[in-house]
C-alpha cells in the first residue's frame, strides 16, 4: 500500500504546471498546486487510515477464531458410559481428564479402569465391561450335577436320584423301584433330632444316583493291572465283596488271594496204581513206573528200587556189559512256568567215588538248548534251566556221569531226568 501511495505523489509531482520552461510560476498557480497536493496527501491519508482499520479488524476476526478453536478443542471427549453391572467415577470430559470404572460385586472388571481424555478428543485405553466372576470354576456340583453359573453364585442340575444344593443328597423315593438285586441294597438311615436323615452303605457297597448302596466291583477296579490285582489267579464279585478263585489242583491259600498247590500224593488224593509212583506236580500229580533197559548183549539191570536200576554183574569177558552204565536213576522234578533262569534243577553226585576225576554230559532228550550241565565242585554236578520254560511241558534230559582214575574209565551213572513244567506261574 505504502509504495503505491509514493507513486502517486510522484506523479503529481510530475504534472505540476512549472512543466514550462519559458517562464516562473506565478504565485496563485504555486497556490494552487500545493493545494491540490495537500488534497491529494489528504486523500491518501484517510485511504491509509481506512487500510489500517481494515486490517486491525481482520487480525481481530483471526484472534477471536483462535480463541474459538482452543475453547472447542478443551471439550472435545464425549462423556463415557459406565459399564454394565459397574460404574463410572468421574464426569469431565476436558482434555487430561480421566475416568474410573468399578465393577458390582460377583463381576470382575475387563479392559481400562482409568482412561484420559487426550489432546485428539478421543478417551486412552480400551472401554471396560464387567464380567460376570464363573462360580462353576470350582466344581460344586456332586454325583455328575451340572453346575450353571449365576450372578455371584452357582446352582446345580441333578440328575434323577440326586438332590440337595450341590446334588449331595439322595432322593430316598426312588427306593420304591429298586430291585433285589443283591449287588443294590438300600442304605441304613438313622434320624437325628432336627429330622434329617444320614445315610450311609454297608461295608463294600458306595452309595450311587437314587440313594442306592451299589456294591463295589473289586475285581473290576483292581485284578486288572499286575501292579493292584488282588487275586493271584481269578477274581469273582461278590455283593459286598470278592472271592479269588484257584485253578484245579490248587488250593486257596488262608491270606484268601494265594493259590499254593494241592500235595496229591502226600494227601493221599491220588489214583496210582500200586507199583506206580505218584509224582506231585504243580497243579496235580503224576502215576510213573520207571522200567530199566530190558536185557541185552549180557547187560542186565535190576530194580533195586522204585526209581533206581542197578547193572547186574557182567560177565568177565563181555567189554559191552562193562562200558554199560554202572546205575539208571530216574528223576522228576515239578517246575512252575516261566520261572527267571539260570536256575540250578538238578544236582548229581556219586557217594561211592572212587577215581579220581567225575565228567558230566547230556546225553539226550528234548531240552533244545533249555537245559545244560555244569560242574559244581569236584564231585557234583548240575543241570540248570537256561531259558525260562512256558508250561504246560514236559522237558527231559538224560545225563550221564563218568568216573575216572589216571584218565581209565572206572564206570557210569545215567540219570533219566523228566521237568514238569505247569500250565501256571504258581
Ligand atoms: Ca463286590
Ligand atoms: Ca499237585
Amino acid at each position: 500500500m505504502l509504495p503505491r501511495v509514493l507513486a502517486l505523489v510522484a506523479l503529481g509531482i510530475l504534472h505540476l504546471p512549472w512543466s514550462s520552461t519559458q517562464g516562473c510560476l506565478s504565485k496563485q498557480q504555486v497556490a494552487n498546486t500545493i493545494r491540490q497536493m495537500q488534497k491529494l496527501l489528504s486523500s491518501h491519508e484517510a485511504a491509509q487510515l481506512q487500510n489500517m482499520r481494515n486490517l486491525k479488524k481482520q487480525l481481530t476476526l483471526l484472534q477471536g477464531n483462535i480463541q474459538k478453536q482452543v475453547a472447542k478443542r478443551n471439550e472435545s471427549c464425549t462423556l463415557l458410559p459406565a459399564p454394565l453391572n459397574g460404574r463410572r467415577l468421574g464426569k469431565k470430559t476436558l482434555v487430561g481428564h480421566d475416568a474410573h470404572f468399578l465393577c458390582d460385586p460377583g463381576f470382575l472388571l475387563e479392559g481400562s479402569e482409568t482412561r484420559t481424555c487426550l489432546d485428539n478428543g478421543t478417551w486412552s485405553g480400551q472401554q471396560p465391561f464387567c464380567k460376570n466372576i464363573n462360580d462353576c470354576t470350582s466344581n460344586p456340583c456332586a454325583n455328575g450335577g451340572t453346575c450353571v453359573d449365576g450372578t455371584h453364585r452357582y446352582s446345580c442340575l441333578c440328575p434323577s436320584g440326586w438332590s440337595g444344593a450341590t446334588c449331595q443328597a439322595p432322593v430316598y423315593s426312588y427306593w420304591v423301584t429298586l430291585s433285589n438285586s443283591s449287588f443294590s441294597r438300600q442304605p441304613r438311615c438313622a434320624e437325628n433330632v432336627l429330622g434329617s436323615r444320614q445315610c450311609s452303605c454297608d461295608t463294600g457297597f458306595q452309595m450311587r444316583a437314587g440313594g442306592i448302596c451299589q456294591d463295589v466291583d473289586e475285581c473290576q477296579l483292581f485284578q486288572s493291572s499286575r501292579l493292584t490285582r488282588i487275586c493271584l489267579h481269578e477274581c469273582v464279585n461278590l455283593p459286598g465283596s470278592y472271592r479269588c478263585t484257584c485253578p484245579a489242583g490248587y488250593r486257596l491259600q488262608a491270606d484268601k488271594s494265594t493259590c499254593s498247590d494241592v500235595d496229591e500224593c502226600a494227601e493221599n488224593q491220588h489214583n496210582c496204581s500200586r507199583g506206580q509212583m505218584c509224582i506231585n506236580v504243580f497243579g496235580g500229580f503224576r502215576c510213573l513206573q520207571p522200567e530199566c533197559p530190558k536185557p541185552q548183549l549180557n547187560t542186565s539191570y535190576v530194580k533195586t528200587s522204585a526209581a533206581q536200576c542197578e547193572r547186574s554183574p557182567c560177565p568177565m569177558d563181555s567189554k559191552a556189559c562193562q562200558r554199560a552204565a554202572n546205575s539208571i536213576s530216574f528223576h522228576y522234578l515239578p517246575l512252575q512256568s516261566n520261572r527267571t533262569v539260570p536256575r540250578v534243577l538238578f544236582k548229581m553226585s556219586t557217594s561211592r567215588f572212587v577215581g579220581d576225576s567225575l565228567r558230566f554230559a547230556i546225553l539226550g532228550g528234548n531240552s533244545q538248548g533249555m537245559l545244560a550241565v555244569q560242574r559244581a565242585d569236584r564231585q557234583t554236578g548240575e543241570l540248570m534251566l537256561t531259558r525260562p520254560a512256558v508250561g504246560p511241558t514236559v522237558l527231559e534230559a538224560e545225563l550221564e556221569m563218568s568216573e575216572f582214575a589216571r584218565k581209565v574209565p572206572l564206570g557210569k551213572h545215567i540219570f533219566k531226568v523228566t521237568v514238569f513244567v505247569s500250565q501256571y506261574e504258581f
